[in-house]
């Protein structure tokens, strides 16, 4: 059976407080908790904060391109059928740069789970709008890089 310290990584860089931290936490408990083992499945990413998920686990990883999460997992899913893969992208990962792969992966639909960590900003960029950035009612989401409210 696994335990948690199989799972363990490097040290994550996020910001203390930062709501990555308690998706790392149940992934790993969960993962544990089912006994998957680490050489059971791939886990892929593509750039941002959300993309260093696989950085801090111990486990099959591949960091891709921003945007790119979902071609690199459809990639492994085609070489490798027996090989479960989970995507971890961030919302203008998955949503923005890679917004034209979400929809094709859905279209093919070839059994990739997909893990989006919405905190609806380009976090490792020091926050860009993204597209699930929210409307409000003085106008767009005020951001560091858009003060007076995004579009
Ligand atoms: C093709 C490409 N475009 C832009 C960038 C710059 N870039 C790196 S991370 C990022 C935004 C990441 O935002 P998100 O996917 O929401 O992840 P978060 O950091 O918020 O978790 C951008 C624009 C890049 N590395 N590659
Ligand atoms: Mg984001």
């Amino acid at each position: 059976m696994p335990k948690l310290e199989d799972y363990k990584g490097e040290a994550p860089a996020w910001c203390p407080g930062c709501g990555n931290f308690p998706i790392l936490k149940v992934f790993k408990d969960a993962v544990v908790e089912l006994g998957i083992e680490p050489h059971q499945f791939t886990i892929v990413s593509g750039i941002g904060q959300a993309g260093k998920f696989p950085h801090y686990l111990k486990c099959n990883t591949f960091n891709g391109l921003h945007g790119r999460t979902l071609p690199v997992a459809t990639g492994i899913r085609l070489a490798n059928h027996e090989m479960p893969v989970i995507a971890v992208a961030g919302d203008g990962d998955c949503y923005g740069e890679g917004g034209n792969h979400l929809l094709h992966a859905m279209r093919r639909n070839i059994n990739v789970k997909l893990f989006v960590h919405d905190n609806q900003i380009y976090g490792l960029t020091k926050g860009q709008a993204s597209p699930t950035s929210m409307a409000t009612d003085k106008g767009g989401m005020a951001t560091k890089n858009q003060p007076f409210g995004v579009l």
